[in-house]
């Protein structure tokens, strides 16, 4: 029997859903019956990141859910999901919610709390569904993570992951946590980090202050020879900086192909390694929401 390889990749939406529409109509899935479709019953894998930032956040999540809940679409968590979640949980034991309520946190979910004002249950129940969604997918000829797949973390969550239980939530949310938890999901959800060498530091998208730059992890290793080639947003004055040898920024190794976003990439989209794509290409700050075909190779839909 032939493999299945019937799939469309779809980068992070971010309340983007006019992009949306327009990337699946591109892709040839129609709306009937009011959920989108493909008539060769191909099927679309979103790599999460759903919510915050953009103009259409609940038709976004209608649209989705719905794709995933008739068997049109799979999707995972992203960081974004997992944020709200912890946002919107009470924490019981220490009082609070288990992510802060404070000014960044409620800047970076502001357009999300705005927009489901007076949708109070409906939220309510996209909570109780991210809360389904699996924190990876393992397929027969690829692999989809929303930001970094790294076996060991993976391993780790198949073994430890049961659902985001208040246990699972309060280790997930805390940065003094040593039971392995906090890091598998912040480096799966999040992305791995290394701090920039003498002190450097830059100002990200929101404006932080940052000492740690995010790994280009998918880079191809026999191409990393400065800075700039491992890390993303590497300030200038470093970028060229030499890599030693010993050096040892997370490299994907596996045949299998892993499809991921997450990173706000610029420019226009390309396939930099056939063996890890990233697939978000900045919808919500000017850019392209990006489609990844799979079927005779793989080809970017943008
Ligand atoms: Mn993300």
């Amino acid at each position: 029997m032939a493999v299945n390889t019937n799939y469309d990749i779809i980068g992070d939406i971010h309340g983007h859903a006019d992009a949306l529409e327009r990337l699946l109509q591109k892709l040839c899935y129609t709306r009937r019956f009011g959920v989108y479709s493909h008539p060769e019953k191909r099927q679309v894998v979103f790599v999460g990141d759903f919510i915050d930032r953009g103009p259409k956040i609940r038709e976004t999540l209608h649209l989705v859910r719905d794709m995933v809940l008739s068997g049109n679409a799979h999707a995972v968590m992203g960081n974004h999901e997992f944020n709200a979640i912890s946002f919107h949980t009470p924490h019981t034991e220490k009082g609070g919610f288990f992510r802060d309520h404070s000014l960044k946190e409620i800047t970076q979910h502001i357009e999300t709390l705005e927009q489901f004002r007076h949708y109070d249950g409906e939220w309510a129940a996209f909570l109780d569904w991210f809360k389904t969604l699996p924190l990876f997918l393992e397929f027969d000829q690829f692999r989809v993570v929303h930001a970094c797949w790294d076996d060991a973390h993976i391993h780790f969550l198949q073994h430890q992951y049961t659902g985001t239980t208040t246990d699972f939530l309060s280790k997930g949310n805390d940065k003094t946590d040593k039971t392995g938890v906090h890091t598998a999901v912040e480096e799966t959800l999040k992305g791995k980090e290394s701090v920039l060498p003498d002190g450097h530091s830059f100002l990200d998208k929101d404006g932080n202050l940052r000492h740690e730059c995010r790994v280009r992890w998918w880079r191809d290793p026999s191409i990393r020879e400065q800075l700039k080639d491992v890390m993303i947003d590497c300030p200038e004055e470093i970028a060229e900086m030499k890599l030693s040898a010993a050096d040892n920024y997370h490299t994907y190794t596996n045949d299998k192909p892993v499809f991921f976003g997450h990173y706000w990439l610029k420019g226009i989209p390309r396939i930099e390694n056939p063996n890890a794509v990233c697939l978000d290409y900045s919808v919500a700050k000017g850019g392209v929401l990006v489609a990844c075909r799979l079927g005779e190779g793989m080809k970017l839909v943008y």
